[in-house]
Formats: structure tokens, sequence, C-alpha cells
């Protein structure tokens, strides 16, 4: 694990970058939005994915820093995409932690960066939030959404089935999307339970009336199946593995 002198000093030098993830509607063809992901341009190992320096900052406030890089970031990408005639309707979506969106002054930052970029529509930004423990009081963790949905950006219940308190989660909080977790998806084809668990999943947002997407969609038979099951949004490295901003143009020509 990176030491936090390390993280402190990429942050400075400009070492992160985000890695952009489409997600489709496989019924239309539709490419209907794109998750971004950090990853560290590290000088000497590589390109380092977020499990190995996102645990060491869980806890210091480099995390909300960086929180706050990954939207500003974002909202950057989103006007330049926009700039080419590029706009996905379904969002860019970026991945905050409970820790994150917990920070008392949350909605002013996201204000005060929404601000910062007038030319992207708010609506086009959408907040991944993990189910952990961490999201405790959903009371003020709904509240907290609302009034952020108030300026316009919309919510996604990330890795959904995986917490202890998803039931809870999709009641109460008021996030339009929710992403059945990959580890469901990956073993549904051989695993009965699994395939209960993504079953259950779609038909729980469907009482709910929210939209659901599936992760981790690997193969042409985990689309299949999906499709059938009535999900028609999917991600995964089926479709395509994240990539730079830049390969996000081209990689749509060869889709169509
Ligand atoms: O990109 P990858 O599949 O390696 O991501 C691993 C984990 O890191 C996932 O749980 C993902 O949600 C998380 N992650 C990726 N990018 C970010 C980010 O910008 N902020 C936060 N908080 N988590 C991220
Ligand atoms: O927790 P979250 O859902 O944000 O995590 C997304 C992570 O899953 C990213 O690190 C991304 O690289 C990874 N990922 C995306 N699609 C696939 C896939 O089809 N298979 C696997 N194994 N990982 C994937
Ligand atoms: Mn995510
Ligand atoms: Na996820």
């Amino acid at each position: 694990l990176e030491s936090l002198e390390a993280i402190r000093g990429a942050l400075d030098n400009q070492q992160f970058v985000l890695y952009y993830q489409p997600k489709v509607n496989m019924k239309t063809g539709t490419v209907t939005g794109v998750e971004a992901l950090i990853r560290w341009q590290h000088p000497e190992r590589g390109l380092l994915n977020p499990i190995e320096f996102l645990p060491a900052i869980e806890n210091s406030p480099m995390n909300i820093e960086m929180g706050e890089w990954v939207i500003d970031t974002a909202l950057k990408q989103i006007g330049k995409w926009q700039a080419m005639g590029l706009i996905f309707p379904d969002c860019t979506s970026v991945n905050i932690s409970a820790v994150q969106l917990q920070q008392p002054n949350f909605t002013n930052r996201l204000m005060a960066l929404l601000a910062a970029h007038p030319d992207v529509e708010p609506r086009y930004l959408e907040l991944e939030v993990l189910e952990t423990s961490a999201l405790d009081d959903v009371h003020n963790v709904s509240k907290i959404m609302d009034n952020c949905i108030a300026l316009g950006v919309k919510f996604a219940l990330d890795d959904f089935g995986t917490g202890y308190s998803s039931l809870t989660y999709l009641r109460r909080l008021p996030a339009n999307l929710i992403k059945i977790d990959q580890s469901f998806v990956r073993d549904m084809l051989h695993d009965a339970d699994d395939l209960a668990i993504v079953e259950g999943v779609i038909a729980l947002a469907r009482s709910f009336k929210r939209n659901v997407i599936a992760e981790g969609v690997e193969t042409i038979e985990h689309g299949t199946t999906l499709l059938q099951l009535g999900c028609e949004l999917a991600q995964g490295y089926g479709i395509a593995r994240p990539m730079p901003a830049s390969d996000i143009p081209a990689w749509i020509s060869e889709w169509k």
C-alpha cells in the first residue's frame, strides 16, 4: 500500500487520472453513459488501480480532496465531450465514498464545483454511492442526497446487494439507479442462488421504479440472460474496459 506522503505528492504532481468505462443499453445498442474510475499514473510502477491507494487515505482529509478532484475532473470532461457533440443521456458517473458524502459541507462543495463548470448541466452528473456500514445514518444520508438532487445531480446505489442493509437503502435513499454487483452477475450462469439474486434485484428495481444496470457483464451469455430477465443496461469487460477519456469517441464509433 502506498504511503500518505506518496499520495500527497501524486496529487500535487497531477499523477491521478480518470479512466472511463462505457455503459450501454443492450437492447437498443445506445451508449447511455460512462463511469469514471480513478487511476494513478505512477512514474515508476505504471498505472495503479484504486485498491492500491484509496484504502490508505480512507480516513485522511486527502479522501475529501481526492473526491473533489474526481468530481471536478469529471465535470471538466463532460464539458469537453459536450463541445465535441458527445452527450451521455444517462450521465457520466463518479464514485463517492459514504465518508465523503457525509461531510458536513458536501452539498455546498458540490454546488461550488458545479458552479465552476457553468457549461455542464448538473443532470449529466451521477454520484455512485457504495452501500457500506459507513452509510449508517440513513436519515442523514437521504437528506444530503435530497439536497444534491435539488442541485440537479443524480444518484446510483453501487455494488447493490453486497451491503447488509440493501433493502433499507433501496427504500429510503433517493437513488434513481441500482447497480447490480458484478459478483452476482459473474456467477449467475452456474449458480442458481446468484441468478435468483439478479432476478430479485431486477424485480425490486421495477417495483420501486428505479432503473437497474448490471455490472461485470463479461460474455454474450451474461447479456442474453440479463435481457431475458428484463435488464437492458449493462457495463463490463464484455462491452468495454475502462479507458482514457481520449479513447472514448473512437470506441463509440466502433461500437455503433
Ligand atoms: O476501477 P476499479 O475496478 O479498479 O475500482 C475498484 C474500486 O475502486 C471500485 O469499488 C470503485 O468503485 C472504486 N473507485 C474507483 N474510482 C474511484 C473514485 O474515483 N473514488 C472512489 N471513492 N472510489 C473509486
Ligand atoms: O465498485 P465499482 O462498481 O465502482 O467497481 C467498478 C470496478 O469493476 C472497476 O474497478 C472496474 O475496472 C471493474 N470492472 C468493470 N467491469 C468489470 C468486469 O466485467 N469484470 C471485472 N472483473 N471487473 C470489472
Ligand atoms: Mn462504481
Ligand atoms: Na459497483
